[in-house]
């Protein structure tokens, strides 16, 4: 027999500790959620119920999942309720969070989340629906509409992408004259909120919305920056046994993360907000200075730690990091490329922040996949370590080891473990990156990756010393592979 479920019932039954922070189903809906992977359940979910806690208002969370009906399924039977467990090698706690008041499957009722949209009492939007959902081109954030988004913005039928339903939305709210929002990106774009502002403005455009609805969208929605921060892999078997010994019950959405957490958000809201500051976000005017350091410091060093990783065949990022050497070329790529790049937030040191986030990479109770972190490069290069190229190469600097992170990326999509195992490209542009990387030679391949202009700006592409960097880098993961490749290196 399996434990019960975890559902309103059982949560007498659960350790007092365990216990959501408020009662659930007592908190009306205020914010429409888009995206209800692990990350969100264990960031603005817990940021959320915190502020609720400690400071009230209608902020309960209606999460719509695009497209996981099994996710929705479990939810609903679980009356909205799933747990977080924080693990760290000392320490490790679970608790059941109380801030989802409804959940919705967009594909299965996408006509119920345009009327959310509209709905007076809904005042903010959040999403972290990943980079590609946004179908941006990730070099410079034009709109690349495939059919589906362009039925979305040209037809009356049900929309189907996550742009499509953000201007659906916008469009009947305008009609229902339902008051300001704000719509907040949550996914590690760069600039995010200009990003969605772009995003909107761009499907309104190709869509010939009426300028007085154009106008009152760039009157009436704010489009907050955020910086968004925790290491949440995806949940395994593992990770509901976990929890099933913590709650005594089973919580089959239960998700696990380290202890960890930041957000940084540009305070925004037309609409209004819950108090996130209370539960220790940080509300500013600018988020950009911490956006830039979190996807170059953290996130450009787990895509660099996931490649490498991958190709000396480790599972996690943790065993990634014991690699011979792997530390120390990561150390330089933060000392000597990402802090050259960009001018931190007041008061942060780079290499410090760095150091703090090499030691959460090592938390050996997170189990974090190199192929997790390693898939749809081609939306996350961009921001992670392109961005930190150009720079340096403006200000007339090598970009010596974020050059080595762009080979490791040809190198893994090549497709083979330095051993000969397969690697899977997990990418949207699966197809043009790996023709481009099977090129006769690493400086054929080098030059067609380049050539790929939806990811590479041009400024990169002309760059003959950057090329001829890159292309090293790749010759010698590809004659000797990563151990010897980095021992040489340092
Ligand atoms: C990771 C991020 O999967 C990835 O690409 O780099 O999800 C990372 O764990 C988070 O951004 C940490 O805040």
């Amino acid at each position: 027999m399996g434990a019960s479920r975890l559902d309103l019932g059982a949560l007498r039954r659960l350790p007092a500790e365990a216990r959501p922070l408020v009662r659930p189903g007592t908190v009306s809906a205020g914010i429409v959620h888009l995206g209800l992977g692990a990350f969100h359940r264990a960031h603005q979910a817990v940021y959320t119920e915190q502020a609720l806690a400690l400071a009230g208002g209608d902020w309960g969370i209606v999460g719509v999942a695009p497209r996981n009906a099994d996710l929705v399924r479990i939810l609903a039977a679980q009356d909205n309720l799933f747990s977080v467990s924080t693990l760290s090698a000392a320490d490790r706690h679970t608790r059941v969070v109380g801030a989802l008041a409804d959940v919705r499957l967009a594909a299965a009722d996408p006509h119920a989340v345009v009327a959310l949209l509209a709905d007076p009492a809904i005042r903010v939007v959040t999403l972290t629906v990943t980079e590609k959902a946004y179908q941006l081109d990730p070099a410079g954030g034009t709109l690349r509409p495939d059919p589906a988004l362009v039925a979305d913005l040209t037809t009356d039928r049900p929309p189907a992408t996550v742009p499509g339903l953000l201007v659906r939305g916008l469009l009947a709210r305008h009609a229902a004259d339902a008051g300001p929002i704000a719509l907040v990106s949550c996914d590690n774009l760069p600039a995010n909120g200009r990003r969605l502002r772009g995003l909107v403005s761009q499907a309104l455009a190709y869509a010939g919305t009426p300028q007085p609805v154009v106008d009152w969208v760039g009157a009436q929605v704010g489009f907050p920056g955020t910086m968004v921060d925790r290491i949440v892999p995806a949940s395994t078997p593992d990770t509901l046994a976990a929890a099933r010994h913590a709650l005594g019950v089973e919580d089959l959405a239960a998700v696990a993360a380290e202890p960890y957490a930041q957000w940084v958000v540009e305070n925004d809201f037309p609409g209004g907000r819950p108090a996130w500051e209370r539960a220790g976000a940080v509300l500013c005017a600018d988020a950009g200075p911490w956006e830039r350091l979190k996807l170059r410091a953290l996130n450009g060093v787990h895509s660099a730690t996931a490649y490498l990783g991958a190709l000396a065949g480790c599972e996690t990022i943790a065993d990634a990091l014991a690699l011979p050497h792997l530390a120390t070329v990561l150390r330089r790529l933060l000392a000597e490329d990402v802090a050259a790049s960009f001018t931190p937030p007041d008061g942060v040191d780079v290499v410090d922040y760095g150091e703090q986030v090499l030691a959460r990479f090592g938390n050996p109770a997170i189990r974090h996949r190199t192929l997790q972190v390693a898939m749809d490069g081609s939306q996350k290069l961009p921001q992670r370590i392109l961005h930190t190229i150009a720079d340096l190469r403006a200000a007339g600097r090598p970009a010596r080891w974020a050059a080595l992170v762009l080979a490791a990326w040809i190198r893994f999509a090549q497709g083979s473990t330095d051993d000969g195992r397969p690697l899977p490209l997990d990418d949207p542009l699966a197809e043009q990156i790996q023709s481009a990387a099977a090129a006769a030679s690493p400086a054929d391949a080098v030059a067609a990756i380049f050539a790929l202009d939806e990811i590479v700006p041009p400024e990169i592409a002309a760059d003959a010393q950057l090329h001829a960097d890159v292309t090293a880098w790749l010759t010698d993961l590809t004659h000797h592979g990563v151990p010897p490749t980095l021992a040489g290196a340092v």
